[in-house]
């Protein structure tokens, strides 16, 4: 199963929004295939798993067990059910990470494949499963999209020096940080940052799609030879519109005030189903205040700046899910708060 979540988190960025899964075919200790949803509209995962399988494998089918990190699915959508798949290869048995939160899965895809004689079983790693698939099931349950907050802070507490683009982070959290965006849907900065930063807010430092960036400039003042005007990528500038050649940037409405809800709402009529928000300090309090977020991302490393733009408090409700080292940076990542 854990190697399903490792092919799984390859589709990462380029399937949304679809889920992230992975799939491997085990006859006594040894894999005979894998596979996973590598792109939005393409073959799942079983499907790439089972067309893996050597030809002088084919009959040990019928004895092996088949790993999904997710309940294959029972339903006719851009591709056929992959229930059906595993019923016509006979596999021994089934075994399962998550049900599928897709109210026309929703564990039909289970009952086919039991009706049809095939042992499952369900629920191993299952925390691990949901973890993997938060953005998923969030959109899928709740059709808006999953909020990161980000930032990096130095020891004493401060995200940037005033008026001046400030790199706190080392050049492999830069590159992690890129991963990040490959793997989200949008990606959203405040004016102050857009003026002082220039941002690209690409991912040049890591192999993998950009996502939809989004600026706020409200006062037309982002200056037209910036790199969020380059048209190099999908773009939403919340402000009047401009006059320009653009064929991937937006002007979009509502922009004075402006306001998360809506912007919420217009990132769902695009079927964007994440969004990270990058700074600046102004934009990440009001997320944290007005309560918006589902996950936040701090890096810290010993640095002092002596003064500055202070980090944002972090919520009062929330647990650490994961801590690490990169270099001389600490990352932690943070969730709401579950009852235990
Ligand atoms: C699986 N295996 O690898 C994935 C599944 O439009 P389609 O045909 O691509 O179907 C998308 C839905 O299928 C998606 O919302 C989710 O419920 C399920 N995804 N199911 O058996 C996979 N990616
Ligand atoms: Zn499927």
């Amino acid at each position: 199963m854990q190697r399903c979540f490792e092919l799984a988190q390859l589709g990462a960025g380029n399937v949304a929004p679809n889920p992230i899964v992975g799939a491997v075919l085990v006859y006594e200790h040894r894999i005979l295939g894998e596979g996973f949803h590598a792109q939005y509209g393409g073959p799942h995962a079983e499907v790439n798993c089972f067309q893996s399988v050597q030809p002088e494998d084919r009959s040990l089918i019928e004895a092996a067990t088949l790993y999904c990190s997710l309940e294959p699915c029972s339903h006719y959508g851009k591709t056929p059910p992959c229930a059906d798949l595993v019923i016509k290869n006979q596999v021994k048995k089934l075994v399962i990470s998550n049900l599928d939160p897709n109210p026309l899965v929703a564990g039909k895809g289970v009952e086919k494949i039991r009706a049809a004689g095939i042992e499952v079983e369900t629920g191993l790693l299952e925390d691990a499963g949901a973890w993997l698939n938060r953005i998923f099931f969030k959109w899928i349950q709740q059709k808006t999209p999953y909020i990161i907050l980000k930032w990096a802070q130095s020891q004493d507490g401060y995200i940037g020096i005033s008026g001046a683009r400030t790199s706190i982070s080392n050049p492999i959290t830069q590159r992690l940080n890129h991963r990040w965006r490959s793997e989200i849907a949008a990606i959203l900065v405040g004016n102050t940052t857009a003026m002082v930063d220039n941002p690209s807010l690409n991912t040049r430092a890591y192999p993998g799609p950009n996502p939809l960036r989004i600026a706020l400039d409200r006062h037309a003042n982002i200056p037209g030879d910036y790199h969020l005007f380059d048209d190099q990528q999908e773009t939403w500038i919340y402000g009047p519109p401009r006059t320009g050649d653009w064929q991937k940037l937006q002007f979009m409405d509502r922009y004075d005030p402006f306001e998360i809800p809506a912007l919420l709402e217009q990132l769902s009529q695009a079927q964007k189903t994440s969004l990270l928000v990058e700074g600046g300090a102004h934009l990440l309090k009001q997320f944290i205040s007005q309560n918006y977020w589902d996950e936040i991302r701090v890096i810290e490393n010993a640095q002092m700046l002596g003064g500055g733009i202070s980090a944002p408090d972090l919520p009062v409700q929330l647990d650490l899910k994961t801590r690490f080292k990169v270099q001389d940076d600490q990352i932690s990542v943070y969730v709401r708060s579950v009852a235990k």
